[in-house]
């Protein structure tokens, strides 16, 4: 049976995470004050259907990277493919739990593929085009740990989950550069050194990422045909192989060896690579999108494996391995350094 769940942010123990940004914690995991009523909404109404997808990450991960992947994978015989041209991946797959009207709920959008992002500065982008195509599967995100969600997630009939994790260290980086760069202007900059230290205590937005993280995996060594778990570096050594094992998770496989799906896949992954989503007006643009106010080409910027070396010092990387160890290494999951 569901319990229902009440959280009020006054009531919740909060910490500051960097300059005037506080996160407040619940059950063990640490969320912004302005996603709380909003979590608590995916926890007491949220109802998956057992087609539905959901793409789970810790942020700075591989999330808008999956956003691109799985519509492409799932969608690809829907006559409204979704044009990855026309689309930012994050107005074409939702988060559950983000400010706004719940994506399960939205009426113009009855599947929760796509919000209008009239809210947006600029008026000359294609992302706030509608699909209405009502039979699609849906495709929703969180930010979420496994934690929180598992009641949902073990129905009768659950739906797919797709998990990506991210090395610890580049995951630090993305997120650092991220906040950097969306800050608003009065305020200061986040020191990295700061950015460790939170990282390290856990006490970071959807933290601490070891627990998001083995959550997860844990769950998808018991669930396997319900949960799968990848990781961003295994994803940028042979998309191929897992744009295809992802297809067969799903239940939409790629037919064997066939000259015309060998070609599918590979453009699948062309479309989907950093390269190819930069070069897309819609990821360049500087509006804000609607749902949160940060630039839509804030969520690109190097896109590669150990960025972190350019930036943390080796005893910051002693430190987080030493974590790593002991939170991954300790538990099986030799994963992270
Ligand atoms: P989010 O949780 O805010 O949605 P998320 O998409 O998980 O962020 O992570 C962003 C990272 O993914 C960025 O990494 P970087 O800072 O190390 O560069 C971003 O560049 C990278 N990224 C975005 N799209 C792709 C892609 N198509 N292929 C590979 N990496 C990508």
């Amino acid at each position: 049976m569901e319990t229902h769940n009440e959280f009020n942010v006054e009531s919740l123990p909060q910490k500051k995470w960097w300059d005037q940004r506080y996160v407040c914690e619940m059950n063990g995991f640490w969320t912004l004050p302005e996603f709380v009523p909003y979590t608590v909404r995916v926890l007491n109404e949220f109802k998956p259907l057992p087609s539905d997808v959901i793409l789970a990450s810790f942020p700075k991960t591989g999330t808008t990277w999956l956003k691109s992947l799985l519509p492409s994978i799932i969608w690809r015989s829907s006559k409204e493919s979704s044009s990855l041209v026309n689309h930012h991946p994050h107005d074409l797959v939702r988060y559950l739990e983000f400010p706004g009207s719940p994506p399960w709920l939205s009426s113009s959008s009855p599947n929760g593929e796509l919000i209008s992002s009239s809210s947006s500065s600029g008026g000359n982008h294609h992302h706030d085009e509608e699909i209405t195509d009502p039979t699609r599967r849906r495709i929703f995100a969180t930010h979420l740990p496994y934690q929180h969600l598992e009641n949902k997630l073990d129905a009768n009939k659950p739906c797919r989950v797709v998990y990506i994790t991210r090395n610890p260290k580049d995951t630090l980086v993305s997120m650092w550069h991220f906040v950097n760069k969306t800050k608003g202007p009065e305020e200061h900059d986040w020191q990295l050194e700061d950015a460790q230290n939170t990282f390290c205590s856990g006490i970071f937005p959807f933290g601490p990422y070891y627990d998001h993280v083995m959550g997860f995996k844990k769950a998808s060594l018991e669930k396997p045909h319900n949960i799968f778990f990848i990781t961003y570096e295994e994803l940028m050594t042979d998309p191929i192989v897992h744009v295809k094992r992802l297809a067969e998770f799903l239940g939409c496989p790629f037919a064997d060896d066939q000259e015309e799906s060998v070609l599918e896949v590979e453009k699948i992954v062309k479309s989907c690579s950093f390269e190819s989503m930069t070069s897309q007006e819609v990821n360049k643009s500087e509006d804000f999108t609607s749902w949160t106010p940060v630039a839509y080409n804030a969520f690109f910027r190097k896109g590669g494996i150990g960025d972190h070396k350019n930036y943390l010092d080796a005893n910051t990387i002693k430190r987080i391995d030493a974590l790593t160890r002991e939170k991954f290494h300790a538990a099986g999951f030799m994963y992270g350094i």
